[in-house]
């Protein structure tokens, strides 16, 4: 595994970010700032944190990957986008970044890009291997350039829920910079279908399957979570009490 400089002051930064509130007792602040152990302790969880998700045979494949949650987004606005084969959809980047970017689905094809053969496992308790092929987040938050108070990545998706409330989702700067961290556009060799997320879709493959937010349209960069919607980083954690970080 390769860790570079640039990794570790991310992961320094987002680290610290977690421990904002505890550092505001003086005490704390000293025991947690002085000490050599810091660095080791923060190097530590950084170490586990950036280890890969398993990757898979292409004959492990499952051969139905199922859909959950929505299915079909079906607002006039995505329907529109559809029927056009989304070559009027653009994904914008934009709050915390020094340049915003509207990118259309060609463009995002034209990146570099990366293939990887996962397992989505859901909470309500089924799983399936996929094969994922998309855009490293890296490579569009680097074109963006994230302003050095970013602490979060929000992802606004177009479907809303029974709630009359978009589907969202969001993840820290470690997820984000993640080699496996990718935006989807293609399942098992074809484009993403409607069912799984077209036209675009968030892998974060450490992470159970709530997080792996499907019809994305905005991505902002954030230095906190809780002046978006109901305050806990997405849908489910809003309405559901599920955990913020879904680890695996
Ligand atoms: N926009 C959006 N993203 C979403 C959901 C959703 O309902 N809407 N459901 C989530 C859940 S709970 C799971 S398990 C996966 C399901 O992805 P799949 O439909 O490709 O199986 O998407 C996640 N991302
Ligand atoms: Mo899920």
């Amino acid at each position: 595994m390769i860790l570079t400089r640039r990794h570790l002051l991310l992961g320094a930064g987002a680290t610290l970010a977690g421990c904002d509130r505890l550092a505001r007792t003086d005490s704390v602040r000293e025991a947690l700032f002085s000490a050599e152990n810091f660095h080791q302790w923060a190097q530590r969880s950084l170490m586990a944190r950036d280890a890969l998700a398993r990757e898979f045979r292409p004959d492990q494949i499952s051969p139905i990957f199922r859909a959950n949650g929505t299915s079909n987004p079906n607002t006039p606005a995505y329907k529109a986008l559809w029927r056009g084969g989304f070559a009027d959809w653009r994904l914008r980047v934009d709050g915390l970044v020094t340049r915003e970017l509207s990118l259309s689905l060609s463009q995002l094809r034209a990146l570099p890009h990366r293939e990887q053969i996962t397992r989505h496992d859901c909470v309500e308790g089924w799983s399936a291997i996929g094969k994922w092929r998309g855009v490293p987040l890296r490579t569009i938050l680097e074109g963006a350039g994230l302003r050095g108070t970013a602490r979060y990545l929000v992802f606004h998706c177009a479907d809303m829920m029974g709630s009359g409330k978009p589907y969202y989702e969001s993840i820290d700067l470690l997820d984000a910079f993640h080699p496996q961290t990718i935006l989807a556009f293609a399942l098992n060799d074809r484009p993403l279908g409607v069912a799984n997320g077209a036209p675009l879709r968030l892998r974060v493959e450490r992470q159970l399957g709530y997080k792996q937010a499907k019809y994305l349209m905005r991505i902002e960069a954030v230095d906190s979570l809780a002046h978006i919607a109901g305050g806990k980083g997405g849908y489910w954690e809003d309405h559901a009490n599920y955990d913020w970080y879904a680890g695996i």
